[in-house]
């Protein structure tokens, strides 16, 4: 699996106050406590900052690259931001995100050939989310040969199905799985990835729906989630998950992640 930590956002408050404040120690040691949980990617997105986030988000991905040595999700719809922060980044960046929206790809397109980084192609277009995984499988299709008519390769593409909280509809889940296995079904190279906890927005209790969705996505065929690392229990079940399902040869990393006590809660 590849992980993405997602705590460094500014829809959470007290990253929004640390950001506001300026506060580096924060945010570098949230940073660090996420590397130490061994995610590959930190996200940063401080997409509350309206007003100055071409700055803000080049300023997070300076600070975080201080202290930690891996690549960033750079999260943000505003091509200036995510502009901005590549300049400043070391390695190859992970862009959240393209879309099919006309007006976005077409800004989107240069930055990613201009930084040589991989990226997360959300599946919706100028008509919106899809309701049902054949409009979804649909978007995917499309986000895989653009993408690639570009000169991307298929190694470099994150395709995101877009999870929605199944308290909005108790179908949103099954939608969601059936996609990534039809994706999956098509493509056996490219990477699915999702911000996994919002299957579980507006209810209680929401640890319990992450870890549940996250193997089921697993087994479906996803292969990456941007999640919450320091959530001791979903990062075992990721050890658990891949080792069942044949990632992971001779269960030599869930015997490793067991020696480094990361599998004890
Ligand atoms: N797809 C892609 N990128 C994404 C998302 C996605 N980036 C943002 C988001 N969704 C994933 N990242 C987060 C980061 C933090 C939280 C949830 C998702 C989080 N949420 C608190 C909660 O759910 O309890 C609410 C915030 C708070 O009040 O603390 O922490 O889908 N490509």
């Amino acid at each position: 699996m590849i992980l993405i930590g997602e705590l460094i956002n500014s829809s959470r408050k007290p990253v929004a106050e640390a950001i506001a404040a300026q506060d580096v120690g924060f945010i570098q040691d949230l940073a660090k406590a996420q590397a130490a949980a061994g995610v590959d990617y930190l996200d940063v997105n401080c997409g509350t900052h309206i007003a100055d986030e071409p700055k803000m988000l080049a300023w997070l991905t300076r600070i975080v690259q201080e202290v930690v040595d891996l690549p960033l999700c750079i999260d943000s719809p505003n091509p200036e931001a995510l502009a901005a922060a590549l300049q400043v980044h070391r390695g190859k960046a992970l862009l959240n995100s393209i879309s099919l929206e006309k007006q976005r790809f077409e800004q989107m397109i240069p930055i990613v050939s201009e930084y040589g980084c991989s990226v997360i192609g959300l599946c919706m277009d100028d008509r919106g989310m899809p309701e049902d995984e054949t409009m979804a499988l649909e978007c995917a299709q499309m986000l895989v040969e653009r993408l690639q008519q570009r000169g991307l390769p298929v190694e470099d593409i994150y395709l995101d199905p877009l999870v929605r909280p199944i308290s909005t509809n108790s179908k949103y889940g099954t939608v969601f799985l059936q996609t990534v296995a039809a994706i999956r079904n098509r493509f056996s190279k490219v990477h699915i990835t999702c911000g996994l906890s919002n299957i579980s927005y507006g209810l209680p209790n929401r640890k319990h729906l992450n870890q549940a969705f996250l193997v089921m996505a697993m087994a479906s065929g996803m292969d990456s989630a941007i999640v919450d690392p320091l959530d001791r229990k979903l990062m075992a079940l990721v050890y658990a998950a891949e080792a069942i399902l044949g990632k992971d040869e001779y269960c030599a990393g869930y015997i490793s992640a067991q020696r480094e006590g990361k599998l004890d809660s």
